[in-house]
């Protein structure tokens, strides 16, 4: 296929193209945009044998790990001081592809380290409220019928940097990389909710982890019937410790700290327990001084990796611009990228499939004159929500609000290719 002069020609301000350049079939006109900086290759034979086709190569592993040359790929990781154990890592969003996390990547978050729990020796209580209290482990649960979902998992934390007053200048994972997605296997817990016998005045369930934390929340029995899962796989293989081994809660598009790693005891209640994670923590404080309790979903976001903060663009040419979005209220229907700074917006392709309450790759190609841009992402859910701006986000909250940002995020191009976070 050969592009015609209307593929090439912008379909938003300051130079966006196209997004039928990155759908099915659209392979051919990138090739005529010269996107991909090949250099032409020589007329006279075969390229040189490297030194690895010399000899044969390494032997199989019981386990593998990725290239020695990948190794600078890693989570941020940032412990709080004083502390035993507390803090987060973040996913390095700008060195990936695709909308799964490598486990090996997945953001972390613990109150209290990571336990290292006995397999054999861990259990799972379900009491309170119901007619049979019962015990799980490991091997009754693996006779219960199993699901597998992509779904993402977002700490309420997460892009909290952008409160302050002046834009941090930090890489795309540093800013919002308290998000990851990964295929989670395990029990809904409906099943296990039903083996008990849910008594008719419940209504909540409080979660409590094995974690010197003890991490506890109340979760309405609603969302436990609805798509809650006791989850035991992470990407194929056993959930990692960081992660909640050998099993957690997992709450489809809630915020993170209701997932309820390595838990261990499941209390049917007709209210809210009103743990410490649910009081002291993980409220909000309002302009009028009240502070806004259980905001379990996450708003609809989206953030463009590349290029983004931190990188630098190698001169005037086109480029692939590539992000996520996501919503914790179901799929993404469209995601709208600009580079000037929000005043005209042209809609990237989306990868398909595309999941609800899981990452959503979105791209677009980008002819960049060299001039400056800024370059912003807008998410729109199918329940129509859209993403707000930072200032909307933030005169409607106030100055004491903390979690759930997910305001537009600006990316400005400086004329040498530098990419910065900005306020746009
Ligand atoms: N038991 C326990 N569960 C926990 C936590 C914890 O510290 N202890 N942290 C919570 C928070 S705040 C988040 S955002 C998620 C992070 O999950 P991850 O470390 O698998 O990314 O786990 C939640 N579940
Ligand atoms: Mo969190």
């Amino acid at each position: 296929m050969k592009a015609d002069d209307d593929d090439l020609l912008p379909v938003a301000g300051n130079g966006l193209l196209h997004r039928r350049l990155f759908l099915r079939g659209g392979a051919g006109l990138l090739g005529a945009l010269a996107l991909l900086e090949a250099r032409p290759a020589r007329a006279d034979g075969p390229p040189d044998v490297p030194p690895w086709m010399k000899a044969p190569g390494e032997g199989m592993r019981p386990y593998g790990s990725r290239s020695r040359h990948e190794e600078h790929v890693s989570r941020l990781v940032g412990a709080m001081p004083g502390t035993t154990g507390a803090g987060s890592s973040r996913t390095p969003l700008e060195a990936l592809e695709g909308i799964i996390t490598p486990s090996a990547l997945h953001f972390e978050r613990h109150h209290a380290g990571v336990p290292d729990i006995d397999p054999a020796r861990h259990k799972l209580l379900i009491h309170g409220l119901v007619e049979r209290p019962l015990v799980f482990d490991v091997e009754s649960l693996s006779r219960y019928p199993h699901v597998s979902r992509i779904r993402f998992l977002e700490c309420s934390g997460n892009s909290a940097p952008n409160n302050a007053p002046e834009p941090p200048q930090q890489s795309a994972g540093a800013l919002h990389g308290l998000v990851s997605c990964s295929e989670w296997t395990g029990v809904p817990l409906g099943l296990l909710l039903d083996e008990t016998g849910v008594r008719p005045e419940a209504r909540w369930v409080v979660a409590e982890g094995a974690d010197a934390a003890a991490m506890s929340r109340s979760v309405p029995l609603q969302k436990a019937f609805d798509d809650a899962l006791v989850a035991l796989y992470q990407n194929g293989e056993r959930l990692r410790p960081e992660q909640g081994y050998p099993m957690r809660l997992f709450l489809p598009g809630w915020e993170g700290n209701m997932s309820v790693k390595w838990l261990r005891r499941l209390k049917v209640t007709a209210t809210p327990s009103m743990t410490k994670d649910e009081t002291s923590k993980y409220t909000d404080l309002l302009p009028n001084g009240e502070a806004l309790q259980f905001t379990f979903p996450m708003g609809v976001k989206s953030v463009i990796t590349s290029p983004s903060g931190t990188m630098t663009m190698r001169g005037p040419g086109v480029y692939r611009v590539s992000g996520l979005a996501w919503s914790g209220a179901g799929r993404i229907r469209r995601v709208e990228v600009s580079a000037d700074g929000g005043r005209t917006w042209a809609e990237a392709a989306l990868d398909e499939p595309v999941l609800p309450k899981a990452l959503c790759r979105f791209r677009i190609a980008w002819r960049w004159d060299g001039g400056p841009a800024v370059l912003q992402s807008r998410a729109i859910d199918e329940t129509g929500a859209v993403q707000p701006t930072r200032s909307a986000l933030l005169a409607e909250r106030g100055p004491s609000y903390r979690y759930h940002y997910h305001a537009i995020q600006s990316w400005a191009v400086t004329p040498d290719g530098e990419v910065r976070n900005v306020y746009a």
